[in-house]
């Protein structure tokens, strides 16, 4: 695999990789040598953009000769590790975590300084790869952050999209959707490695053939391939001399076109077949929730899955190992459905490939996968019509019927005589059409199946998965979710962070649990006052920027109020703005002083997926009421709606450190965990929420006097909706909200236009799926309790002192704890 060594004839060459010096003139060195052989400038004609990649390399020098280091180190102590397979990861802007983890940032600043170069510009020009959608992407980000810092052995694999997810504009309030092109300006942080290339195929047919001793072979004939081209990004622990890799997949055509065509004059049609490839890693799906079942869709999943495994197989695990100890070297972690296809696909390595028989196949594969679950919604969960699984993966599709023909005998042996639980144990639904479903597939080769806070991973057993519960209960189990306190809390917040530091040391950024120790001062009047400082301070960042970025007033004094994460009508984001258009209508009306009303800022950050229509008439609604109530002298500016555009991590980072309250009000039993939830309150905001996903421990945790929770329990919503619920009696029933939805439905927010709200307003009174009206008034008194609480800034601060404390639990080096000792390396103990 290795080409001539020109390495072991060369002295200089054979010793370790040394870094630049760690001086403020060494980085300067090393930044004029990237600007100048790198970019190919002198600094006096650089541009804003040639500093940033000179910049960004300078930093990725220093990491260098860890990651080497670390790979090396890694190949000479053969351990089970990690493979992450996930579809997204949300990474975030790079350039601010490297240098933290490096701990560069003060000697870069100096540099910086001493080049006449504006840091912060630089930092401005990084744009984020946005390679996810959401919560389950960040949660990757995160997972393979804290490995690194734990130096545990993980390979991230994933997709190298050319698009990340789009880029959200508004036109007269409506969202438009515009591609994100992160690669245009150059991507500093990325390694290609052609030489590394693998081959992907697809369609066809299989064959089968019959040996000497009467053995039958399968063999599968794709009738295309492509080239999946791997770019390998550094990881860095914090601090640590730690770089682990992320091993993201660009599909590439084998040719980049027909010559005879070519020649021929067809130019289009010479190129075809390129296209078609680099189709495959174009570009991210942006639904978060419900998977269409596109094509493209399975075919970017096969993808990068039959990548990972071949080049894990052939390029990673040396030679000499025999695959039957395969177990012992890997376990792939099933980041959702997405890279489910691993599991047939392994099975076909196996088999066809390598000669093994179907029982020791099977025997290895179920040892080397484990399934997380990050959903509820039954609409979420991942099925492949079997008509175009079979068109695009034929040999996939045998290995499955075969998987699923196995396992029911399993079944039908554990519980003779019930066909109807075999029925409904199958991994094939009949109805409505012939479809795998994945998560059924996921749970019967996974060692273990988990989910993503306690309360879903009780609802995983009861609801969505019982009949696999009731046959493999020890199969099951929980990883609570978590965020990385280095991007969350050491970099987002650097103010918190350094008054933490002061009072209780450093040792928090790797041991988060450590935040105990400040629980003491939250009774001390000059450290409360220092803790309202540095949120004052955050807020003027973030009202400093989104001037800037958006041409938004941000109110300084008043109670910032945010609900950012994917716009869902399961989220509620609604009942939020039933809230907030129901103050102003009590002022409106005369029901309310206007010196009654807390002065507030609500805060709005929500991408809709493009084809989900009635989240993007949601998004229009909340425009309508900000764009009125801004402007409405009535309020005399007391109440403020803002809803900056594009929300993502890099904006996360800069909202979350300011806000006073976090808004986790999903219908309960619907939010898997949430991870937003958990960012703010390690950042000293209040939650109010409801009893849904990981609420339930930070509730637990932060006590009850520092969280404001309303609404149903999940049985509570199950017994509503037994009895029938009807929204439009709750409406009649109080007349608040009557009049809050009678306002909106007036055409108030819509220049008098009462089409244009009324598919939201149809569906609140006559549908309401996720019961916002039966939620409206406990949740309004939900805010009367935080008006009353903000009212007393001791009384708040000291609450938020204690959030911030009691909030280790939900550092992801503990979730990563969690998955090694649950699942990952279960009795090493
Ligand atoms: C993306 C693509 C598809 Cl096809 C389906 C789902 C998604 C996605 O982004 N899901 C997602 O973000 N789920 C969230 O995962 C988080 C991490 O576990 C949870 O905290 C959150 O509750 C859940 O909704």
């Amino acid at each position: 695999r290795r080409g001539p060594s020109f390495e072991a004839s060369h002295e200089l060459a054979t010793g370790p990789v040394t870094s630049p010096p760690r001086t403020v003139d060494g980085f300067v060195r090393e930044f004029l040598d990237q600007l100048n052989f790198g970019q190919g400038v002198k600094l006096s004609q650089s541009t804003i953009n040639d500093q940033y990649l000179a910049l960004a390399r300078t930093v990725r020098s220093y990491l260098m000769a860890s990651w080497l280091e670390t790979g090396h180190r890694r190949r000479k102590n053969p351990t089970r590790i990690v493979g992450y397979l996930s579809a997204e990861y949300l990474l975030g802007r790079q350039l601010g975590n490297n240098l933290l983890a490096s701990d560069l940032q003060g000697i870069a600043e100096q540099a910086m300084e001493q080049c006449g170069i504006d840091m912060a510009a630089l930092r401005g020009q990084e744009v984020e790869p946005g390679l996810g959608n959401g919560g389950l992407g960040r949660l990757a980000a995160c997972f393979v952050d804290s490995l690194a810092t734990m130096d545990q052995p993980c390979i991230g694999y994933g997709i190298r999209y050319e698009y990340g997810i789009f880029r959200q504009t508004f036109v007269e309030g409506r969202q438009v959707e515009e591609p994100d092109s992160w690669l245009r300006l150059g991507s500093p942080w990325e390694f290609p490695h052609p030489e590394r290339a693998v081959q992907v195929g697809f369609g066809g047919h299989t064959e089968t053939s019959v040996d000497e001793d009467g053995t039958e072979h399968t063999r599968w004939v794709p009738a295309w391939q492509v080239r999946g081209v791997p770019y390998h990004y550094m990881v860095p622990g914090f601090r640590n001399g730690v770089v682990n890799t992320l091993r993201l997949w660009s599909a590439e055509a084998n040719q980049a076109f027909d010559l005879q065509t070519f020649n021929a004059g067809d130019y289009a049609q010479a190129s075809r077949a390129e296209i078609f490839a680099e189709n495959i890693s174009k570009v991210l799906y942006p639904d978060d929730s419900t998977p269409q079942g596109k094509e493209l869709r399975l075919q970017q999943q096969y993808f990068f899955v039959a990548c990972s495994l071949r080049d894990f197989i052939e390029n990673t695990l040396p030679r000499d190992v025999d695959l039957r100890e395969l177990p012992q070297r890997i376990i792939f972690q099933l980041n959702d459905t997405h890279p489910v296809i691993a599991v047939p696909e392994l099975m076909r390595i196996l088999v066809d490939e390598k000669g093994f028989d179907w029982d020791e196949a099977w025997d290895i594969t179920q040892q080397c996968f484990a399934y997380t679950c990050h959903t509820l919604l039954p609409e979420a969960l991942e099925v492949w019509p079997v008509d175009l699984l079979g068109r695009l993966l034929p040999r996939h599709l045998e290995i499955i019927y075969r998987i699923n023909e196995e396992f029911l005998l399993e079944v039908r042996d554990a519980f003779p005589g019930d066909e109807g639980r075999v029925r409904r144990m199958s991994i094939i639904a009949e109805q409505p059409q012939r479809a795998v479903r994945m998560a059924y597939l996921a749970t019967v080769a996974g060692a273990k199946v988990n989910g993503v806070a306690e309360l879903h991973s009780q609802l995983l057993r009861d609801d969505v998965l019982p009949d696999f519960h009731a046959m493999w209960p020890e199969k099951f189990t929980n990883v609570t979710n978590g965020i990385t306190p280095r991007r969350f809390l050491y970099l987002a917040n650097r103010r918190l962070s350094d008054l933490i530091n002061e009072t209780i040391g450093t040792g928090w950024v790797t041991d988060l649990e450590q935040l105990r120790q400040l629980e003491p001062y939250a009774d001390d009047a000059d450290f409360r006052q220092r803790f309202r400082d540095v949120k004052h301070a955050n807020k003027e960042r973030l009202s400093k920027l989104l001037r800037v970025r958006d041409g938004i007033e941000l109110s300084q004094d008043h109670l910032l109020d945010v609900m950012v994460k994917r716009l869902h009508e399961y989220k509620r984001q609604t009942l939020k703005l039933l809230h907030v258009v129901s103050v102003y209508e009590g002022v409106l009306s005369g029901r309310t002083p206007i010196d009654q009303v807390t002065p507030r800022t609500v805060l709005f950050g929500a991408k809709a997926a493009p084809g989900y229509h009635m989240a993007k008439e949601i998004i229009f609604l909340i425009n309508s009421v900000a764009e009125t109530v801004n402007t409405d002298p009535v309020m005399d500016g007391r109440l403020q709606v803002l809803f900056p555009a594009n929300y993502n991590v890099t904006l996360a980072e800069k909202v979350i450190p300011a806000a006073d309250l976090s808004e986790q009000i999903s219908l309960a039993g619907k939010e898997a965990s949430g991870t937003g939830n958990m960012k703010f309150a390690l950042n000293g905001a209040l939650t109010i929420g409801t009893l849904d996903g990981a609420n339930v421990e930070i509730l637990d945790l932060v006590g009850e006097d520092n969280f404001f929770l309303f609404g149903m329990t999940e049985p509570e919503v199950e017994e509503l909706r037994q009895r029938g619920y009807v929204p439009s009696s709750f409406y009649e029933a109080d007349p608040v909200l009557k009049a809050t939805i009678d306002l909106i439905g007036s055409g108030h927010f819509t220049g008098g236009d009462r089409g244009a709200v009324s598919a939201v307003l149809d569906n609140l009174l006559n549908h309401d799926p996720f019961m916002a009206l039966a939620g409206f008034g406990s949740y309004l008194e939900a805010q009367d309790r935080v008006e009353r609480a903000y009212a007393d800034p001791e009384a708040w601060s000291r609450s938020t002192i204690l959030n911030v404390a009691r909030c280790g639990f939900f550092s992801s080096d503990r979730s990563m704890r969690d998955y090694l000792d649950r699942i990952w390396l279960p009795g090493d103990a």
